[in-house]
């Protein structure tokens, strides 16, 4: 029986590469976000080129409501979820906290913590059940070491370090692997979305550093899911050649060849 996959966010970037990669590795798919045409488009990709079942579900993570409602259906269709990938998330502004934009600190409070938990105990129940199951959540350097007006950014993905950490322990009676896959830059929508549609910006962002690619990503949690069952990766972090941390990088041109 081919293995099931819901991963969240997959309307772009890392989401939508995890989806790709794991259908072209055979397994069946359901793809979450809240843009409609994406998911479907993505849908007829996938099922054009694999031979695989895909689910688009389209719900806001910020609505618990939502949330239950969509993974509620589900169930009346899919018997199993074997993994589960928390990549839903985004930045949203970049100022000194006494300059925050309240809205924005939200957003980023509740798509990338809250979101996740709703998501979470949704999920996490149907594999207590079964007694098996992998959750993979995408945190970030940022939630590893806090850079200059990162702050609730950084803090929302240093919550989910700490959530990671929480649930390994709480699910461990009932095998479920839980790994925290932490990236550092990569030229996704991203930075676009962290400056309100600015390209301009954004593209400076990754201006001479070479970059990771989503593509990668999807390589690592393909890596963290197909290990033998008696391996769990905790946490790994990733980052291109030319970051070191959170806060320090340096350019390609920089870099002794
Ligand atoms: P993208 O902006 O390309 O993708 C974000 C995804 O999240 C989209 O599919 C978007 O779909 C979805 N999403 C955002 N808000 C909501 C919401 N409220 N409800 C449902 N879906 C939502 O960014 P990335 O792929 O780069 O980001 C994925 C994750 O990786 C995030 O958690 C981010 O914090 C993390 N990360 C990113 C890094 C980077 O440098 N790019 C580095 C480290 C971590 P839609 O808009 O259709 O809802
Ligand atoms: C995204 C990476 O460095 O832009 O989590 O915060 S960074």
């Amino acid at each position: 029986m081919k293995k099931t996959i819901l991963i969240t966010g997959a309307t772009s970037g890392f989401g939508k590469a995890i989806a790709i990669k794991f259908a072209q590795n055979d397994y069946n798919i359901i793809i979450t976000g809240r843009r409609k045409d994406r998911l479907d488009a993505l849908t007829r990709e996938l099922e054009e080129s694999c031979n695989v079942i895909v689910t688009p579900l389209q719900f806001d993570v910020r609505d618990n409501d939502q949330v239950i409602q969509a993974i509620g259906e589900l169930k009346k269709s899919v018997p199993q979820i074997d993994i589960l990938v928390n990549n839903t998330g985004l930045a949203s502004g970049m100022s000194s906290i006494e300059e925050g934009d309240i809205t924005d600190w939200d957003k980023m409070i509740d798509t990338n913590v809250k979101g996740l938990l709703y998501v979470t105990r949704a999920i996490a129940p149907m594999m207590k059940h079964r007694g098996s199951g992998h959750i993979i959540n995408i945190g970030s350097t940022a939630g590893k070491t806090v850079y200059k007006n990162g702050n609730v950014y950084c803090a929302t993905k240093f919550a989910v370090d700490a959530l990671t950490q929480a649930m390994r322990i709480d699910l461990l009676p009932y095998s479920i692997k839980v790994t925290a896959i932490n990236p550092g830059m990569a030229e996704t929508e991203f930075s676009v979305v962290r400056f309100n549609g600015d390209e301009e910006r954004a593209k400076k962002v990754y201006e001479g550093i070479n970059p990771l690619r989503a593509e990668d990503i999807a390589d690592v949690a393909y890596y963290c899911a197909t290990l033998p069952a008696h391996v769990c990766i905790n946490d790994i972090t990733v980052t291109c050649l030319t970051q070191a941390n959170s806060y320090y990088s340096i350019k390609e041109a920089d870099r002794q060849k």
